[in-house]
């Protein structure tokens, strides 16, 4: 099948959790940007969720949150294709072709895999370990035939995965003959890796302990104006982008990243103010993008059987494409 010329988009979102304004401006905006220009695939990866221990029902409330929130942020179905992972049985499937094709050694030396793990390697599951696989084969199925590089969104954290995936691309083809194409990471240079508000030298993440780290986007504007007013910013008084000020620097480029405004910009608005004064206005920047996704989302979650709908008719496109590749590398491989 002759599918549309040019690159595809690709990316992925584990339900683990609540979303926070590091998935959000580290990935979700560059989505609705792209999926304008590019036929796009968003997907929430429900199978890499379960590589630590999830329980079932919240699974699946997550996963509908999720999806939810995408929709509410500017995922728009009618232009792109959102849908959930384990909907569509030839991402587990390519992803066994490519576990027999990846080495341990390139595995063990995962960073997110030694983070996750931690000292509990012995007792990780071997889903956790594999689970760069399952990214690479969430990937590679939308490379399309014939095959067109995949642009893959994604915040700093996810580079070196992205290299697997290019790697196994790669190793396949030149063993196989060519079915896949070339992934192609997308990485903004601001806010591809916003960091925790207590502490800013590690990044904003679903699975962090410390509510006070980390702004959900469903939080309230009380939370808001709390966990902003809370932030470390570390001494001195000056309000400007000074990177060895990991905190201040955070909170300077959320600022950034939310009134689209140059950084002199803001440093001369910010000039003979403190910190206080930063945080008050950041607080009421951060709320005021909020508020109407918020409310989007509630409008969302009020119709289940029009989101389910949505989801459904995702995985009815996201399938014909991935069939199509699939088949392809079966055959490839023999297996046809
Ligand atoms: P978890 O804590 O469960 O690992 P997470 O917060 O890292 O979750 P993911 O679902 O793994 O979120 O990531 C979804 C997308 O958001 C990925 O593209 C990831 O790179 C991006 N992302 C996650 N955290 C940040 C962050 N702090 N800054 C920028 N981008 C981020
Ligand atoms: N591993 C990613 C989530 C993810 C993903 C993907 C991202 C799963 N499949 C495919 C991009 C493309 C993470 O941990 N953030």
């Amino acid at each position: 099948m002759e599918s549309q010329p040019g690159p595809r988009v690709l990316s992925g979102i584990m339900p683990t959790g609540s979303l926070h304004l590091g998935n959000y401006l580290g990935a979700i905006v560059h989505w609705v940007d792209l999926q304008h220009r590019y036929p796009s695939f968003f997907c929430v990866v429900d199978l890499h969720a379960i590589t630590t221990p999830q329980k079932p029902t919240e699974l699946h409330e997550k996963t509908r949150e999720v999806a939810g929130l995408l929709l509410a942020a500017g995922i728009d179905p009618s232009v792109a294709t959102i849908f959930v992972q384990s909907h569509v049985p030839a991402h587990a499937e390519l992803a066994w072709m490519l576990d027999c094709i990846a080495s341990m050694g390139r595995l063990e030396r995962m960073t997110q895999f030694k983070e996750k793990a931690g000292r509990e390697r012995e007792a990780a599951s071997v889903g956790l370990f594999a689970y760069p696989v399952l990214q690479s084969a969430d990937i590679l199925l939308y490379s399309g035939r014939p095959p067109r590089p995949v642009l893959v969104p994604v915040g700093a954290d996810q580079r070196q995965h992205l290299e697997l995936a290019r790697d196994l691309a790669a190793r396949f083809n030149h063993r196989f003959g060519v079915v896949f194409g070339e992934p192609e990471p997308v990485i903004s240079e601001a806010g591809a890796r916003i960091m925790g508000l207590q502490n800013p030298t590690k990044k904003m993440s679903k699975s962090g302990k410390n509510p006070y780290d980390t702004i959900r986007l469903l939080d309230s504007p009380d939370d808001v104006r709390r966990k902003i007013a809370r932030a470390v910013t570390g001494p001195g008084r000056e309000v400007r982008f000074d990177e060895t000020q990991p905190g201040l620097y955070n909170l300077l480029t959320i600022y950034q990243l939310l009134s689209g405004e140059s950084r002199s910009d803001i440093e001369s608005h910010f000039q003979g103010k403190g910190y206080a004064d930063l945080k008050r206005e950041l607080a009421e920047l951060i709320i005021a993008r909020l508020r109407p996704l918020q409310e989007r989302y509630q409008e969302i979650r009020r119709d289940r059987a029009a989101l389910e709908g949505v989801l459904a008719e995702g995985c009815q496109r996201a399938r014909v494409e991935a069939d199509v590749v699939l088949q392809a590398a079966k055959s490839a491989m023999g297996l046809g």
